[in-house]
């Protein structure tokens, strides 16, 4: 018995034993450190199997770059940041390396190679997972980290799913979804960044490789989570900030931010797929009109083009685009085209001609053009990495300039082909470096938005904003576009979805994102549109898309109780608009986004990321948004700690609170935080149209000191670059009560006059203006009267007992402040 047992027992040894020789020989790990060279912020090591460097960009963000051989020449499309110069102290012994600086310490084992990241007092913030680390298996490479206890993970980009994406595993390889299911995995663009949560600290990762990779946040396994490439090298950045959102601020910093958008993009877009011929357009814009939904653009899908050729009209359909347009804009709207990569192969279209001639197109390796299929029949596709690629995009662009067009909405760029996987031997230009479909996929989107950008901000002569939208891209796609999240289907579970990928696009350096509200495949039922449309106020980029051959989507098409639901809140968007362009220079400052998971300012709150709050967001600093789908009749809501009121009625709810509230169609639950500031505006039924000439500013009784920065410009050229803009920080301090609006800044004037003041929540407190208390019959003659409630949907029911104080004062250049 006891032999059979010795031998059953050798019988595994030896089998573990081959297994483990497999491993070693199949598998490459990093290894031991056999050489370390140490240059200002830089450090080379030399391991068994690996060539390393650390780099230091600034206190807060290291750069590890790993790769088997020699590292390469250094290349990206997503980081536009150099290194800082860091103030960093590097010290080694023959068992480790130490790197210090003013935020964070690095710490790396030299036997093997391992390192972890600590506060400067010694908190382990991430590590590696010792006996994995980094390694290879052929050309895939991966790196594991240890996963913490109770480590949350969020972000990734546009990633379905939960907040919290622990438990998960997801794949970057932009891909045409139509109709996707809510928990689809991938979407349509990769953005490999992600930040950790555990402990009271907090951290980002950015991999910044473009081959198809890979993140496991502890999916079938309890020990690690890890990211992987299937090419190219091992490339992350590691961010520490002692805030969520700084760490957001960080990456923003490496990969870009927003430029100010044009102001009316920010206001309702009406969409579908397609709006034809041209007057049918005109009835559109008519009615949106005549039924007095405020609206400032409409959006043109393929069926305006010639046979779905890019750079080209149905001549039928819309004879005249320079008229539509001008007559739409003397309507007040602005027009958007959809445009797509695939150039069809035609001899004598003359954009495929000048394609050929310049000879940009994607190729096979014997020199021939990558043909693949969409919608126009066969294509070739336009090589973006190309700088000769990007210039002919940026000239054949220059067509819609001449027609009036203000919008461009980049669509197919996965690429696509009908949703097929391209072959994998397309060459690309690689920007002069070369390189094959696997390595330039995930990017084509981004190259090719850059191309649109670029080209069309030149083609409108400079100065102009254009607007661009994009379906796809990879990490910095903000610099050039807002992106919408695709072919979503009009149900409820897509509407919450909808709410998380654009709140993980938030986390992930993306604030100006929407979704079709609406949804696109399908049809809604009246109390799901309202509720969408509700929410979709709330969105950074408002728009209604429907796909071809579905019910109408425009907010007439669900009867008259939803078009007055629908009406109320795209009204309070407008009001709003002062606010949230404001939010959108906030987001061009600090890459803060406007839609904000409250794990961004409530981080280490667990009831965050329990899945029944989830998808609770600010909608810039000041609106707690409570989202529930059309179905739920009682909603359960957790209120972060502090102070809210209700936006509709005022009444207080204290903070720390999980809650049951009730839910009619007619109203989204919406809260306002404590000592929030928030500037509105008459209401307007386009952005071409000029409010009245009084900026109100509402401000809520709060025991928290705030900050609001508020912002104007133009709306539409880039002067503001040039320092022409109008600012004001206005403050709120809870200890000195006081309210201070600081002197403007900037060369640009405001185009309000006057500033109404509107006291939330203070009740008979006295008011003090400069110091000067005041009553009713003083110069301010409003000042302490009650006026009519906050009431921007006009459905609310005053709260007994509570007042509202308001006084109007001239918007003078000096500083302004109020005491209570
Ligand atoms: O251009 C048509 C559609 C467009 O309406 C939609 O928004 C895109 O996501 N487009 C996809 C092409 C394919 C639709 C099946």
């Amino acid at each position: 018995m006891k032999i059979v047992n010795r031998c059953v027992a050798l019988a595994v040894l030896l089998a573990a034993c081959t297994q483990m020789a497999y491993a070693q020989t199949l598998l490459k790990r990093v290894g031991k450190v056999t050489g370390v060279t140490v240059n200002n912020q830089e450090v080379d090591i030399k391991t068994e199997n690996a060539f390393i460097k650390l780099a230091v960009y600034s206190p807060n963000v290291i750069r590890v770059r790993m790769d088997k051989k020699q590292l390469a020449d250094d290349f990206s499309y997503a980081v536009i940041a150099k290194p800082q110069t860091t103030k960093v102290t590097v010290t080694q012994n023959d068992n480790e390396i130490n790197l210090t600086t003013d935020s964070l310490k690095v710490n790396i084992k030299k036997n093997p190679y391992a390192i972890t990241f600590t506060t400067l007092s010694g908190e382990v913030i991430n590590q590696d997972e010792p006996g994995l680390t980094t390694s290879w298996v052929s050309e895939n490479v991966t790196t594991y980290k240890h996963m913490q206890d109770g480590e949350h993970f969020i972000g990734l980009g546009e990633k379905t799913g939960g907040l919290d994406r622990r438990g998960n595993a997801y794949t970057n390889w932009n891909s045409d979804v139509f109709g996707y299911s809510a928990g689809q995995d991938p979407l349509y663009s990769t953005i490999p960044f992600y930040i950790g949560v555990h402990h009271n600290v907090q951290y980002g990762i950015f991999m910044d490789n473009t081959w198809q990779s890979d993140f496991n946040f502890g999916a079938s396994n309890n020990r690690f989570s890890s990211f992987a490439a299937k090419g190219g090298e091992m490339n992350y950045y590691f961010i520490y900030n002692s805030k969520l959102a700084d760490i957001i601020t960080s990456y923003t910093w490496l990969t870009g931010r927003i430029k100010m958008p044009p102001l009316w993009s920010l206001g309702y877009q009406q969409n579908r797929y397609s709006y034809y011929p041209d007057t049918e357009v005109y009835r559109v814009a008519n009615t949106l009109r005549e039924k007095k939904i405020p609206a400032d653009g409409i959006t043109l899908d393929i069926h305006y083009m010639d046979k779905y050729k890019v750079f080209t009209w149905d001549k039928n359909r819309f004879p005249d685009p320079p008229a539509l347009t001008k007559k739409l804009k003397d309507m007040g709207f602005k027009v958007t085209l959809i445009v797509d990569p695939g150039v069809k192969e035609e001899k004598g279209y003359g954009v495929y001609d000048r394609g050929i001639a310049a000879d940009i197109f994607a190729k096979y390796p014997d020199s021939t053009n990558y043909t693949g299929q969409v919608w126009p029949g066969w294509c070739n596709f336009p090589d973006f990495t190309n700088p000769k690629g990007r210039e002919y995009w940026a000239k054949e662009i220059k067509t819609y300039a001449a027609d009036g067009v203000a919008g461009i909405w980049n669509d197919m760029n996965e690429f696509s082909t009908w949703g097929q996987k391209a072959p994998d031997n397309i060459f690309f230009n690689f920007d002069g470096r070369g390189a094959s479909h696997l390595e330039v996929h995930n990017v084509y989107g981004l190259e090719m938005i850059r191309s649109s950008y670029e080209g069309y901000r030149a083609a409108l002569g400079g100065n102009k904003r254009p607007f661009v939208l994009t379906r796809s891209g990879y990490a910095g796609l903000q610099r050039f576009a807002a992106m919408w999240t695709g072919d979503n289907r009009a149900e409820d579970s897509h509407m919450m979805a909808g709410i998380r990928l654009m709140n993980s696009l938030g986390l992930s350096g993306v604030p100006y994102t929407g979704m079709d509200v609406g949804g696109f495949t399908g049809g809604a039922s009246p109390a799901l549109y309202a509720r969408w449309m509700q929410i979709g106020a709330f969105n950074p980029y408002m728009r209604n898309h429907t796909q071809i051959n579905t019910k109408s989507s425009e907010p007439w098409a669900y009867g008259e109780e939803v078009l007055e639901i629908t009406r109320n809140y795209i009204n309070l968007r407008y009001k709003l608009l002062p606010y949230i362009y404001s939010s959108f220079y906030e987001a061009k400052e600090s890459g803060k986004p406007l839609m904000r998971s409250l794990a961004i300012d409530y981080t280490h709150d667990e009831n965050v990321y329990n899945g029944t709050y989830e998808n609770q967001y600010l909608f810039g600093q000041a609106f707690l948004v409570l989202p529930f789908d059309s179905q739920t009749q009682i909603g359960r809501v957790y209120f972060p700690q502090g102070k809210w009121y209700d936006l509709y009625n005022g009444a207080v709810q204290q903070g720390n609170t999980k809650l049951n509230i009730d839910l009619g169609m007619s109203k989204l639950p919406v809260f306002v935080k404590e000592s929030s500031i928030i500037p509105m505006q008459s209401l307007v039924q386009t952005t071409a149209e000029k409010p009245t000439d009084t900026l109100a500013v509402h401000i809520y009784k709060g025991d928290v000191n705030n900050k609001f920065v508020y912002y104007e410009d133009d709306g539409e050229s880039y002067d503001y670059e040039k320092g022409e803009f109008y600012k004001r920080t206005i403050s709120y301090d809870a200890a000195k009560k006081a309210i201070t609006f600081a002197k403007p800044e900037g060369s640009g004037k405001s185009k309000f006059n006057n500033i109404k003041v509107i006291l939330h929540g203070f009740n008979s407190t006295p008011v003090k203006l400069n110091g000067k208390s005041y009553k009713a019959e003083d110069d301010f003659s409003a000042l302490m009267v009650p006026i009519s409630r906050f009431d921007p949907t006009g459905l609310s029911n005053p709260v007994e007992g509570e007042k509202v104080k308001s006084f109007v004062l001239k918007n003078a250049d000096s500083t302004i402040t109020i005491g209570y």
